[in-house]
């Protein structure tokens, strides 16, 4: 079996839990070819006086069977590749957020700067027949920077986050630049079949790409292969989580503290993205419209710290702030707070109890790739009196997940009424929707999601090369 070579920006050490979804969905490839993952260390230097910063240098660890190397950063190259073009213009409009991008000029040249920089240190550490497996935004022209350096191997890529409809894609001031680098890959990979159809849409009508069938393409003298590839869970994974010491006494103490009422859960990162003001717009409605739910409902809200360097993001931390503040303080009482925020990291050990207490989950998104909170959610459940999950339908998972109660979440009001159904909802109707939930998120979980993605990237024809044209 040929070696995998992961590449993603940040790396995390396989063995450890906190790592999560992605290291651990990886690390039995990794370990079985005896793997390497390389990427960024997370460090940044500082320039030296009067110099430019030593960037560039390379970090190996051993990780059991798997090598992670990294290296570290330049503050300028940090700036302009991760939060000015990365997560300032990437991330804002491939979640269709065309107000909120930053199309400054020096962004992209950081970008490429950075890509060129991965590939030229990554080159002398691969093997001939190795299979590259590129993860996400941050990379999209790492292969195109790769093949220029002459690397002839299997590359695939797989985005972790939205692909939007052409037009949106089209206001990204160099988007045919990127788009063409993504023929670079033998495989590209998305999260949805609305996805990977905004693609096809994109390539056939900005780029004159030729349909080959079955999802083959052919344009700028390359073939390439193009698929949805929905991320799954690792059921087993959060399985031992949940059994394990941290995993019970977290369930026990929310079992206990909330024994009198209903515990409505929430649980993302800190990001716009994740429709929290208009979720907690939707509680606020729930309460005013259903006067039964005080003093039997709370929301248990996380939303752990990200990326505090991009303005966008302090934003929405001072909009929840209020709205959480103003809910409390106008339908709490006494011994009764309906929210509880909290901006904090929670351990991942902590998460399946937190769930498995939880009536009802809500996983509102304006825009996912595909949200894993949300299968998480429904793998952590009792089977015999399991909670309902509340689920936007513009989050990937709802292409799989039918069973939920799909909710538009722009659509305050009839979110709140959808909270309330799952509220109501008979123990009959919750386990029927659970089993059915949860055959889909053991069918398609993170080994078949790995194994399909890595199958098809052995399998995908490669043709002539061409000549490397970035
Ligand atoms: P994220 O936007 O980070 O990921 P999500 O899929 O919800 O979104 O979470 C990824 C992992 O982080 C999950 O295992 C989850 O449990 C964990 N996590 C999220 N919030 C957490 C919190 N507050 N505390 C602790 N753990 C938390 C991106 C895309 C998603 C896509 C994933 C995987 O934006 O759409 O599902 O990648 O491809």
């Amino acid at each position: 079996m040929p070696r995998l070579v992961v590449v993603s920006n940040r790396v995390a050490d396989p063995r450890k839990t906190a790592a999560g979804g992605l290291a651990v969905a990886l690390a039995d490839v990794l370990n079985n070819t005896g793997g390497l993952w390389f990427g960024w260390s997370g460090k940044i230097v500082e320039p030296s006086a009067g110099g430019r910063a030593d960037e560039g240098e390379l970090r190996t660890q051993q990780a059991g069977p798997v090598k992670l190397v990294t290296l570290d950063l330049s503050r300028e190259d940090h700036d302009a590749y991760y939060v000015g073009y990365s997560n300032g213009v990437l991330w804002p409009v491939f979640h269709y957020r065309l107000d909120l991008a930053d199309f400054d000029a020096g962004y992209i040249a950081g970008y490429r700067r950075v890509n060129q920089l991965f590939a030229r240190k990554l080159q002398p550490l691969l093997r001939d027949d190795d299979i590259i497996w590129v993860h996400d935004y941050h990379l999209i022209p790492l292969a195109a920077e790769l093949r220029a350096l002459g690397c002839t191997q299997r590359i695939g890529f797989f985005l972790h986050i939205p692909l939007p409809p052409p037009l949106i894609l089209a206001a990204i001031p160099g988007h045919d630049w990127l788009i063409r680098a993504l023929f670079a890959y033998d495989l590209v990979g998305f999260q949805s079949e609305a996805d990977h159809g905004h693609f096809c849409r994109y390539i056939e009508a900005e780029a004159r790409a030729q349909n080959l069938g079955e999802g083959r393409w052919r344009a700028f003298n390359r073939t390439i292969q193009a698929g949805a590839f929905p991320i799954g869970m690792d059921v087993e994974e959060f399985n031992a989580l949940a059994s394990a010491p941290d995993g019970l006494e977290m369930y026990e103490r929310m079992r206990r503290e909330y024994s009198r009422r209903k515990l409505l859960v929430g649980v993302d990162r800190l990001d716009y993205s994740k429709g929290l003001p208009q979720r907690l717009q939707a509680f606020r409605e729930l309460l005013q419209r259903y006067p039964e739910t005080h003093n039997s409902a709370t929301l248990v809200q996380i939303a752990s710290p990200s990326r505090e360097d991009v303005g966008a993001y302090t934003d929405i931390l001072h909009e929840l702030e209020s709205l959480c503040g103003s809910i409390n303080g106008n339908y709490g009482e006494l011994e009764w707070m309906p929210v509880r925020y909290i901006h904090r990291t929670v351990a991942r050990s902590r998460l399946p109890g937190l769930y498995r207490a939880s009536r009802v989950a809500l996983v509102t998104p304006l825009r996912d790739g595909m949200n894993l909170v949300a299968k998480e959610f429904v793998a952590s459940q009792d089977p015999q009196d399991p909670g309902v999950l509340v689920l936007s339908r513009f989050a990937g998972a709802a292409e799989q997940l039918k069973e939920a109660l799909l909710v538009n979440p722009y659509d305050v009001e009839a979110t709140a009424n959808a909270i309330h159904l799952a509220l109501q909802m008979p123990v009959e109707e919750r386990r029927a929707r659970h089993q059915a939930l949860m055959a889909n998120i053991r069918e398609y979980d993170v080994h078949w999601w790995c194994d399909s993605f890595l199958d098809s990237l052995v399998k995908a024809q490669a043709e002539e090369t061409g000549t490397p044209w970035l």
